[in-house]
C-alpha cells in the first residue's frame, strides 16, 4: 500500500549499511522510504523495526519507492560500487523528474561520480557523491559524511545529513556522547560538511581509508616490535594501548587495539584471542586505489602504498612459511630498558602517523589541482574527528594548523608537528635502527622515517639520477648553475659494455 504522506528520502539497498543509516535518519524524526531489490529483505526490516520517530516506508517496486518520495525527490544508493550502483541508477532514472537527487553513498571510485555526476547533469538530475564512513555502528549512531556534487543539492540534503553525522566538541575535536553510543546527541559540531564538486567527497573518501590502511598497519608494526624485541605477552601490550589511548595517540583505532590485545580466546580461555588469528589480511581496494592515485599524480605517499603492500605480503601465507625455513635473519636481541623502548615505540607512531597523514594532505592538495576542487583541509580533517575508523585527538591539531595556515604546503612545516617531530625523532631513529638490526619487519615505520629524511633533504641524489638517464636516453638534464627549466644533453662516449645498450 503506498503511503499517504510523502516521504523526506528514500533509501536503495537494505543490507548492513542502508539498514542502519535507515535507521538513524528515522531516528532523527525524518520519514524514510525503502526499497530492496530482494522484497523480503525489506518486508523482514519493516517488521523488526515498527515504531521509528519519522517513520519507515516499505516499498516493493521502484516506481513505488519513487511515487512514494516528496519532490524534490532525494533517493540515498547502497549498495556495493561500480555495477550494481550503474543499475540501480539506470532502474531510478526513467522514473525521475528533473532537479531529483540521488545520492551515491557506496564506496565509488572518484572518477565515477565524476562521470556519473556528468551524465545525470546531462539528463536535468542531480547526483551526490557521498562517503559514509564509520562502518555498521557509524551508520547507525552517527558516521562521518562526506558528500560532494552539485552545491544547491548538498543543500537540501545538508538537514539530514547534519542530523545524523556524528558531533563532536569544537573546542576539543572529541565525539560528544549520546545516551546510546554517538547517538542522540544535542550540540557539537556535525561530522560532515560540503567537500566540493562532483567527485570531491568520494575522493576524500578514499584518502580517508588510505590514511586508515596506514594507522592499521602502523599500530601493527608497534605490537610486532613489542612482541619481537621485548617478548611483551598480548595482555601487556593491552594494557600500553589503553595508557597510550589517555595522551596523544587517543584514537578509536588505539582503544579497538588495546580491547583486542586484551581479548581472550573464547575456545580455549587460557589463549590471548589475537594469537589464535591468521596473519592473513585482505583489502577491498580503496588503500590500493590511494597509492594507485599517488603513483598517477607523482606524490609521495610511500607510508600508506607500504601499508597496502603489508596486507599483500601478509597474504602469502604459504610462501613465507615456506621461506621461513630458508631465509636466516639476524639472530641479535634487544637487551636494552623496556620502559624506554616502549617509549621509543610509542614515538616511532607518533611520527610516522604525522608522516602518513601529511602524505594523505598532500594527496588531496595535488588532487584539488587536477580535478578543480576547492578544498578545505582543516574542515576535513574537522569531518575526520568524529564517527569514522580514523577518528582521532590529534585530528584536532591538523584543523587548528589549517587555521593556522590554510595554504600549508606540508603538516610537518606546521610548528606543532614540527616540533613534535622535532623532539621524538631520536626514539623514531631508534626503533627504526633497532627493527633492521633485529629483523623484525617495520615497512611503515621506515618508510615514514625515509619519507621524513627526503622530504627534509635540500639535495637528494637524483642528480646522479638524472645524468644516468641522460646517459642512456638523451633525456637530458639542469644544471645548476642554470636557470631551472634550461635542459641539456651531454655527448656521452658510446657504451663500451654491449649490455649497457640492452
Ligand atoms: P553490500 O555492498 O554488500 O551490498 C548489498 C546490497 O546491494 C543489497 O541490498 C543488495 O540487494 C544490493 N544489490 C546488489 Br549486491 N546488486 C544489486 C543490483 N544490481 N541492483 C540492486 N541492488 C543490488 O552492502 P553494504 O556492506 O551495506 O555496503 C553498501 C555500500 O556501502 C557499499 O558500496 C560499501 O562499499 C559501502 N560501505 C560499506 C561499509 C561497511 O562497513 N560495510 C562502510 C562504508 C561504506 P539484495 O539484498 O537483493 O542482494
Amino acid at each position: 500500500m503506498m503511503a499517504k504522506t510523502p516521504s523526506d528520502i528514500g533509501l536503495v539497498g537494505l543490507a548492513v549499511m542502508g539498514q542502519n543509516l535507515a535507521l538513524n535518519i528515522a531516528d532523527h524524526g525524518f520519514r524514510i522510504s525503502v526499497y530492496n531489490r530482494t522484497v523480503e529483505k525489506t518486508d523482514r526490516f519493516i517488521a523488526e523495526n515498527p515504531q521509528t520517530p519519522g517513520g519507515l516506508v516499505g516499498t516493493k517496486s521502484l516506481a513505488d519507492f519513487v511515487a512514494s518520495l516528496a519532490k524534490p525527490r532525494k533517493m540515498i544508493i547502497l549498495v556495493p560500487a561500480g555495477k550494481a550502483t550503474d543499475a540501480v541508477i539506470d532502474g531510478l532514472v526513467p522514473l525521475l523528474d528533473p532537479n531529483d537527487i540521488i545520492i551515491d553513498g557506496g564506496n565509488a571510485l572518484w572518477t565515477d561520480t565524476i562521470r556519473r555526476e556528468k551524465e545525470l547533469r546531462g539528463k536535468g538530475l542531480r547526483f551526490i557523491g557521498s562517503g559514509v564512513s564509520g562502518g555498521e555502528e557509524g551508520a547507525r549512531f552517527g558516521p562521518s559524511l562526506m558528500p560532494g556534487g552539485e552545491f544547491g543539492a548538498w543543500q537540501e540534503l545538508k538537514p539530514i545529513w547534519e542530523a545524523i553525522a556524528a558531533k563532536v566538541d569544537d573546542k576539543t575535536g572529541r565525539p560528544i556522547p549520546g545516551a546510546k553510543p554517538g547517538w542522540p546527541v544535542s550540540g557539537g559540531v556535525p561530522c560532515t560538511a560540503y567537500i566540493g564538486e562532483n567527485g570531491a567527497g568520494h575522493y576524500v573518501k578514499m584518502i580517508h581509508n588510505g590514511i586508515e590502511y596506514g594507522d592499521m598497519q602502523m599500530i601493527c608494526e608497534a605490537y610486532a616490535l613489542m612482541s619481537g624485541l621485548l617478548g611483551l605477552k598480548a595482555a601487556e601490550m593491552g594494557g600500553i594501548f589503553s595508557e597510550w589511548n589517555q595522551g596523544s595517540l587517543d584514537s578509536f583505532l588505539i582503544e579497538i587495539t588495546a580491547d583486542i590485545l586484551k581479548q581472550r580466546d573464547p575456545n580455549n580461555k587460557r589463549k590471548a584471542f589475537v594469537d589464535v588469528v591468521l596473519d592473513t589480511a585482505g583489502q577491498k581496494g580503496t588503500g590500493k586505489w590511494t597509492s594507485t592515485n599517488a603513483l598517477d599524480m607523482g606524490v609521495p605517499a610511500p607510508t600508506i602504498a607500504e601499508a597496502v603492500f603489508a596486507r599483500c605480503i601478509s597474504a602469502l601465507k604459504d610462501e613465507r612459511v615456506a621461506a621461513a625455513k630458508i631465509l636466516k635473519g639476524p639472530g641479535k636481541k634487544y637487551r636494552g630498558s623496556k620502559q624506554a623502548l616502549v617509549q621509543a615505540i610509542h614515538d616511532a607512531l607518533y611520527c610516522s602517523k604525522i608522516c602518513s597523514y601529511a602524505q594523505g594532505f598532500q594527496l588531496m592538495r595535488t588532487a584539488q589541482q587536477e580535478y578543480g576542487w576547492k578544498l578545505n583541509f582543516g574542515e576535513i580533517a574537522q569531518i575526520f574527528r568524529g564517527g569514522c575508523i580514523i577518528r582521532a585527538a590529534f585530528l584536532q591539531k591538523i584543523t587548528e594548523a589549517y587555521a593556522r595556515n590554510p595554504q600549508l604546503a606540508n603538516l610537518l612545516l606546521d610548528p606543532f608537528f614540527n616540533r613534535i617531530v622535532k623532539q621524538a625523532q631520536e626514539n623514531w631513529r631508534k626503533v627504526v635502527s633497532l627493527a633492521a638490526e633485529c629483523g623484525v619487519p617495520a615497512p611503515t615505520f621506515s618508510s615514514a622515517l625515509s619519507y621524513y629524511d627526503s622530504y627534509r633533504s635540500a639535495r637528494l641524489p637524483a642528480n646522479l639520477l638524472q645524468a644516468q638517464r641522460d646517459y642512456f636516453g638523451a633525456h637530458t638534464y639542469e644544471r645548476t648553475d642554470q636557470p631551472r627549466g634550461k635542459f641539456f644533453h651531454l655527448d656521452w662516449p658510446e657504451p663500451t659494455r654491449p649490455q649497457l645498450e640492452a
